[in-house]
C-alpha cells in the first residue's frame, strides 16, 4: 500500500481518533448529535379514558401511528379522573420520555404538573381538548377541533331546518352536555346558544350533563321525557354516543326520533352514521378523532428542534340523514 505523505497521516490519525472518541463518548450518552440519530424517540400519551367510540377511535389512531412512525409510545388511560392524568404525568417526567402528549378531561387544574414538565425540559403537546392556564409556555401546540364551531355547525343545520315550522310558537330543545368543565362540552354549549339566536322561536329548556357516554345519554333523556313529556321538539347531544342511548330512551317511550323529536349530535362516529340510514337522527356535525399522524409529525419536529404552530386545527365536515348511505362505507372512525 503506498505510504501517505506525514500531513496526510497526521489527518488520518487524528480522524481516527475523533471517531474512536465519538464512540466512546457516545457510549456515555454524552454526544447529541450522532448519538441521537438511532435513538427512539419516547412520547408520554396521558389519555382521557374509554368513555366513547370517538375516544376508542381516537386512540387507536394515536397507537397505529407511533408504530408507524417509529416512536416508543407510553400509553397510560387515566378511566375519565384527573388525578390519574397528573399521576401519568408525572410518572413521563420520572421517566425522562422526550415529549409528553395530553389530551386534558377538563379544562383547569394543570398548571402544578405543567410546570414540572417544563423545569424537566419535557414539551408538552395538547392534543384533542385544550386547558385553561394563565402561562401560555407550558405547552408548546394544541392540535383539536374548534369546538365552538361546531356548536355553531349543529346550530345552523336547526335554523335552516325549522323555517317552514308555525311562526311565533316556540320549539323546545333539550340539551345533552358533555363531561362537566371539558373544553368540548363549554364550547359546544357556547357556540350552540350563539347559533339558536337566529330564530327567537328557539328555545333550550332543559340542559344536563350526560358525560359523553351511553347510558347516562339514555338516563338523562328518559328523565327530560318524564318531565317534558311531549312537549321537547329538538334534542342537541355534545356528541353521538349520547344522542344514540337518548334515541333509545325516546324509542322505548314510544316517540320517533328524528321525526317527532329531532336529533342532532356531534363527533361523526360509525354509530351515528347507522342511526342517520336507519332514520333515528338527524345531523352528525363532524368531530375527527384521527389526531394520530398529526401528532406523531409533530413530535418528530420537535425532536428535530423545527418551530410547530401554536394551533394545529383539524378541518371537518356536516353530515345530515341525506348523505349518511353514501357516506358510511367511507367513514374511516
Ligand atoms: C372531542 C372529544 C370528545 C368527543 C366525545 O374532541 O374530546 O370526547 O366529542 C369524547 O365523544 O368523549
Amino acid at each position: 500500500m503506498r505510504q501517505a505523505r506525514p500531513a496526510a497521516r497526521r489527518r488520518l490519525v487524528l480522524g481516527a481518533l475523533s471517531t474512536a472518541s465519538i464512540a466512546a463518548l457516545g457510549g456515555l450518552g454524552l454526544v447529541p448529535g450522532a448519538m441521537a440519530a438511532d435513538k427512539k424517540i419516547v412520547l408520554g400519551f396521558s389519555q382521557i379514558g374509554a368513555e366513547s367510540e370517538w375516544r376508542t377511535a381516537n386512540s387507536a389512531s394515536i397507537k397505529s401511528a407511533a408504530k408507524e412512525a417509529g416512536i416508543e409510545l407510553k400509553f397510560a388511560d387515566a378511566q375519565q379522573k384527573q388525578e390519574n392524568q397528573i399521576k401519568a404525568l408525572r410518572a413521563f417526567i420520572a421517566q425522562k420520555v422526550d415529549v409528553i402528549a395530553l389530551s386534558p378531561v377538563v379544562e383547569t387544574g394543570w398548571g402544578t404538573v405543567l410546570r414540572e414538565a417544563k423545569a424537566a425540559g419535557i414539551p408538552v403537546i395538547l392534543t384533542d381538548r385544550t386547558v385553561q392556564e394563565t402561562d401560555q409556555s407550558l405547552w408548546v401546540t394544541f392540535m383539536g377541533s374548534d369546538f365552538v364551531e361546531e356548536g355553531r355547525r349543529a346550530a345552523r343545520w336547526l335554523v335552516d331546518n325549522v323555517k317552514s315550522r308555525p311562526a311565533g310558537k316556540e320549539i323546545r330543545i333539550v340539551e345533552l352536555q358533555g363531561t362537566v368543565g371539558a373544553a368540548p362540552a363549554l364550547d359546544r354549549k357556547k357556540g350552540f346558544e350563539e347559533g339558536i339566536k337566529a330564530d327567537a322561536r328557539l328555545k333550550i329548556v332543559r340542559s344536563q350533563t350526560g358525560d359523553f357516554n351511553r347510558a347516562k345519554g339514555k338516563e338523562v333523556m328518559e328523565a327530560f321525557l318524564k318531565a317534558e313529556g311531549r312537549h321537547i321538539d329538538v334534542l342537541y347531544a355534545h356528541n353521538d354516543d349520547m344522542a344514540i342511548g337518548a334515541i333509545q330512551a325516546i324509542e322505548e317511550a314510544g316517540l320517533k326520533p328524528a321525526k317527532d323529536i329531532l336529533v342532532i349530535s356531534i363527533d361523526g362516529v360509525k354509530g351515528a352514521f347507522q342511526a342517520m340510514v336507519a332514520g333515528k337522527l338527524n345531523v352528525t356535525v363532524e368531530c375527527s378523532p384521527l389526531l394520530g399522524p398529526q401528532l406523531m409529525q409533530t413530535v418528530k419536529d420537535l425532536k428535530a428542534g423545527k418551530t410547530v404552530p401554536r394551533r394545529i386545527v383539524t378541518e371537518e365536515g356536516v353530515f345530515p340523514a341525506e348523505v349518511a348511505a353514501r357516506e358510511l362505507p367511507k367513514r374511516k372512525y
